[in-house]
């Protein structure tokens, strides 16, 4: 039994995500996780809400709370969605923990003895009336590049640019909107990060190889770009303090690290939250994920604007800190997706939410849509018009129709069991290999991380069933050859308990419901084997089973149009 750490991006605070969050991180990372957890691999998936750093602070100002009650109450809120979602995380916890705190604490120290932090004075915009220093976007001005005026002082949403304070024309406070602003030096820690180079280099070499072609790539850029030297503290009120014992001065000033030092951070500091919230008598050992951890595989679910914090620069702290803490070795990285072609804005209330998707439809639309979609090779585009057309065609009508007429069909003329009929013949022989090969080649694609390709082979199972069921035809059988139509009935029922059982990591509400259609004595059954696929006999003939009510509804014309006016539809042209 091979151990799986799974993790995805941690979701900022500040607000509820949209669908391409969803599909550039925690989803995937669900289906990951499930798949593996069903092929009996022992599996730890763990995510974590990302709350320092300045868009905390202002987000909680706007709410008018304090910053550490607003990030409770988000992380509730964020928590509830994703259980909405079935992310079935072995734990979701907060940047803001204890844990984390401490372990960051303990990098920090090490890499100071290791010689890769050193303190340097810095320039820093400071703003009188606020009484206090502006880091990141607690300043705005105009871009010095592109000229847009509402730029933040860590990167410009327009043109993209990653900045600094000091680099903004007309720069104002984002707390007061002062423009009375100074530069004044201050002291920061800095991680060498460029005396790191040659190591991350040689790690991203050893372990690369086998990454999916979009993290290599952002990874190698970004190398030969160079790694630079990197300001990892912040005059902030919320972050983890920088250690008294071994910066008396800073701590005194009150200086936190920066957001992105201590978030990658927190994916062991969540696994240690884990631990501890483990019920009496259940020990759980976070430790041997993380430290000595060589018989554990760690793969990472993000989107491609996270890749090079993760490829590189957490990388570069791991290595730096000379303990033998566990580094990836996969990284999933993801494109965007895009609402009609342009970008989801919360600002602009444009594109889908993931609260909101949920008040319209269950999980298990929204899962394998995304996930048939997810945008791997290039961005993709979410539209409802696509969306419903994928519904209709490939849940409600290739599943969901499949699964009711089959059970309906049987019921009516053959009552509440499964028939048993002729013994399977060569039509039944060949569905069985095709089963398996379809099987296999939905497995190979999980395995390879290629979710669209993955979700392909899963509608290809479906797909043979509902060709298998045209070619038998029992509703013209059961004129002529009851037992024929006995048997095809019996053999489309197994292969409806093998689709609940394939189906769980995309669907898991509408796998439990398949599979909960049949009574049978000890259904404990994760996967499906090859010679199962081909055999098509897990569900006996006699065995019980009910009708579940219709999986999936069909999204009419009427709805379509109600979304596209509550959401916007196509932007105006
Ligand atoms: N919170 C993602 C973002 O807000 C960021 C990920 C951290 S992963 C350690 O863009
Ligand atoms: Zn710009």
């Amino acid at each position: 039994m091979a151990r799986h750490l799974v993790t995805s991006a941690l979701p900022y605070i500040n607000g509820i995500k949209h669908l391409g969050n969803m599909v550039g991180s925690m989803l995937p990372a669900d289906v990951f996780s499930r798949y593996l957890r069903q092929r009996g691999h022992d599996v730890l998936y763990i995510c974590a809400t990302d709350e320092h750093g300045t868009p905390a602070e202002l987000a909680a100002k706007e709410a008018g709370l304090s910053v550490a009650e607003f990030c409770a109450q988000a992380h509730d809120a964020q928590k509830a969605v994703y259980d909405g979602f079935e992310l079935a995380f072995d734990y979701f916890g907060r940047s803001s923990s204890r844990q984390t705190r401490e372990i960051t604490q303990h990098f920090a120290r090490k890499l100071q003895e290791n010689g890769f932090i050193e303190e340097r004075a810095i320039r820093q915009v400071y703003s009188p009336v606020d009484g206090r220093f502006l880091p990141d976007r607690y300043v705005e001005g105009t871009c010095p590049h592109c000229g847009y005026d509402k730029a933040r002082g860590d990167q410009c949403e327009n043109c993209t640019r990653v900045l600094d304070p000091t680099d903004l024309i007309d720069p104002r406070s984002a707390i007061s909107g002062s423009t009375e602003l100074e530069v004044r030096e201050t002291k920061h820690l800095f991680l060498l990060q460029s005396k790191l180079q040659h190591e991350v280099e040689a790690w991203i070499d050893a372990v690369s190889e086998k990454w999916p072609h979009l993290s290599s790539s952002i990874a190698r850029k970004w190398l030969t770009e160079g790694l630079h030297d990197r300001a990892i503290t912040r005059d902030l009120d919320w972050g983890v303090p920088v250690p008294a014992d071994t910066w008396p001065e800073l701590a005194a000033e009150g200086k936190v690290f920066y957001v992105w030092f201590d978030a990658p951070i927190a994916y062991i500091g969540a696994t240690k939250e884990w631990a501890d919230a483990a019920p009496d008598g259940e020990g759980r050992d976070w430790k041997s994920w993380w430290y000595e951890a060589d018989d554990v595989t760690y793969t990472e679910f993000m989107a491609k604007d996270n890749v090079p914090f993760h490829t590189v620069m957490f990388p570069a702290t791991e290595l730096g800190v000379r303990e033998p803490w566990k580094k990836v070795d996969f990284v999933k990285g993801f494109n965007w997706l895009t609402y009609y072609g342009g970008k989801f804005s919360t600002s602009q209330k444009r594109g889908v939410f993931t609260d909101a998707a949920l008040e319209i439809l269950p999980a298990d639309y929204w899962r394998y849509f995304l996930i048939a979609n997810a945008p791997e090779s290039d961005d993709s585009s979410f539209t409802w018009e696509h969306f419903t057309a994928t519904v209709n065609k490939d849940l409600a009508d290739t599943l969901g129709n499949f699964v009711n007429r089959v059970l309906s069909f049987s019921r009516k003329r053959f009552g509440d069991d499964v028939p048993a009929g002729r013994a399977a013949g060569e039509v039944e022989a060949k569905l069985g290999e095709e089963i398996a090969r379809l099987l296999a080649e939905y497995e190979e694609h999980m395995e390879a991380l290629q979710f669209r390709k993955a979700a392909a082979a899963l509608r290809a199972l479906w797909s043979a069933g509902n060709s298998y069921l045209e070619e038998k035809a029992p509703w013209l059988e059961i004129k002529t050859d009851p037992d024929g139509a006995a048997l095809t009935l019996r053999t489309a029922m197994n292969l409806i308990h093998l689709y609940a059982v394939v189906s769980e990591p995309f669907i898991p509400a509408t796998a439990a419901a398949m599979r909960g259609a049949f009574a049978l004595e000890s259904d404990t059954a994760t996967w499906v084997t090859a010679e199962q696929a081909k055999a098509l006999d897990a569900v006996p003939a006699g065995t019980a089973f009910t009708v579940p009510p219709v999986l999936f509804a069909k999204i009419t014309e009427e709805d379509l149009e109600s979304y596209r006016e509550r959401f916007g539809g196509a932007p105006d042209a």
